[in-house]
């Protein structure tokens, strides 16, 4: 397999971007290889500049539920620019995307649409700051909640990859407000909360951490934070801008039944396109202007393109037995990397939550972020390399999940599952 025009068109990139990338884990830097540029998507599989073709699981990175340019996505899209792409204006199409969340999702009562998991997260800070005119916020080590100040502290994700947990720039008066805690630990919340409870505004987690690789909640964890939360009057916001109508359509809070206050989406819920919303208890969400004074806006927040996008996704997402597949389909891939592994005694703890999963190179269980930076990072990237070439696309990172859609089939993953047994035989 040759990558010759993709590392062409690298050099190129790199003389006009930062890197050469828009978003700096798609350097593939962390897995000493060379990012492959990406000509074209359809169902599971995308296309290089090479024409190279991968049976893909990264699927943009979670938002690709059902597959590259699904045509009903497609269409759409394309209905939705034919008549106008932006009107910085109130549409129907909004208060239908906004009906089938509310409908969906057990937290949530009212949403604002915005553009990105960032701006959600930033924005639902701000809001539970100005509903409980406190300061301070817990957030969980290896959580990632996008790249706002003050939540790019102990942070997954490409920050945790490239060896920045966190970042410089960020100002240590934001940072200062924000208490960072060992995931999976309720008695070091309880401990903090009693301490300072009356000064914490909100506690921000990713009820399935995905972005050290998949860190599920251990039993009692969700539980205990809601109910240490409701003890002291602190806002509980779950991040589910991966797992939102990812895990099923309410997402891990219905999976797991409990409810937060508020809730970050993303991803799935623009089919692709840049979307983000948060959303909650109706009684916290009439603080965001207008209704309120909590400042928050967006030229192109509920955007005609995106918005047309979601709605079709969240169609497809409705009709039955889909989980079903996406549980089964994860089921088998999962399985079979675990025996891939096993064949030559590498030593691999396995997670997955329906759809989303991660195999790490580790001896020991993993469960929260210490545990999940103890694994070999060096036999991940060596493994990644091996798959790439084979035709299989993982993410270009230990610490980031793995998804399958209803657009992968069994010959697929059956595929890559032969190239796993041959690439663990060469580590
Ligand atoms: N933050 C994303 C991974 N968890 C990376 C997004 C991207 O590079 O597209």
């Amino acid at each position: 397999m040759t990558s010759d025009k993709s590392a062409a068109a690298f050099q190129e990139a790199q003389k006009y971007i930062p890197g050469g990338v828009n978003s700096p884990v798609r350097a593939f830097s962390a897995v000493g290889a060379s990012p492959r540029f990406i000509r074209s998507g359809k169902g599971s599989r995308v296309t290089d500049i090479d024409g190279n073709e991968y049976v893909d699981y990264v699927c943009s990175w979670g938002p690709l539920i059902l597959g590259h340019a699904r045509a009903s996505v497609v269409a759409a899209v394309k209905g939705a620019l034919e008549t106008g792409s932006s009107f910085g204006a109130p549409t129907e199409r909004e208060t239908d995307l906004a009906r089938k969340i509310v409908e969906a999702v057990p937290s949530i009562e009212k949403v604002r649409l915005v553009n990105s998991g960032t701006e959600a997260a930033m924005s639902a800070i701000r809001l539970a700051r100005g509903f409980t005119g406190r300061d301070k916020i817990i957030k969980f080590e290896g959580c990632y909640h996008g790249h706002a100040d003050g939540l790019l502290v102990a942070a997954g994700s490409g920050a945790t990859t490239l060896g920045v947990p966190t970042s410089p720039g960020v100002p240590a008066d934001y940072a200062k407000n924000t208490i960072v805690l060992p995931f999976n630990d309720v008695n070091r919340v309880k401990e903090v909360c009693d301490a300072e409870g009356s000064d914490i505004a909100a506690i921000i987690l990713e009820p399935i951490a995905g972005n050290m690789g998949v860190v599920p909640p251990v039993a009692g964890f969700l539980e205990g934070l809601r109910e240490i939360t409701k003890v002291h009057g602190i806002v509980l916001i779950f991040d589910e801008v991966i797992t939102g109508f990812r895990i099923g359509r309410g997402g891990a809070q219905e999976h797991y039944g409990v409810t937060p206050d508020l809730t970050l989406l993303g991803k799935v819920i623009g089919g692709g396109l840049p979307v983000g919303a948060y959303g909650g208890k109706a009684e916290i969400m009439a603080h965001i202007s207008p209704e309120g004074p909590v400042y928050q806006a967006g030229t192109l927040s509920g955007n005609p393109l995106a918005v047309a996008a979601g709605i079709a996704m969240l169609d497809e997402l409705s009709k039955p037995g889909v989980y079903e597949q996406l549980e089964s389909l994860g089921a088998i891939l999962a399985a079979g990397l675990e025996e891939s592994a096993r064949q030559v005694d590498i030593p691999t703890f396995h997670t997955r939550v329906g759809s989303m999963q991660c195999m790490f190179f580790s001896s020991s269980k993993i469960w929260n972020y210490q545990s999940a930076t103890a694994s070999n990072t060096k036999r991940y990237a060596a493994w990644f390399r091996g798959m790439l070439d084979r035709g299989s696309y993982f993410a270009p990172a230990q610490y980031e999940a793995a998804f399958v859609s209803t657009a992968h089939s069994a010959w697929d993953i059956e595929q890559t599952l032969a190239a796993s047994i041959d690439v663990m035989k060469s580590l």
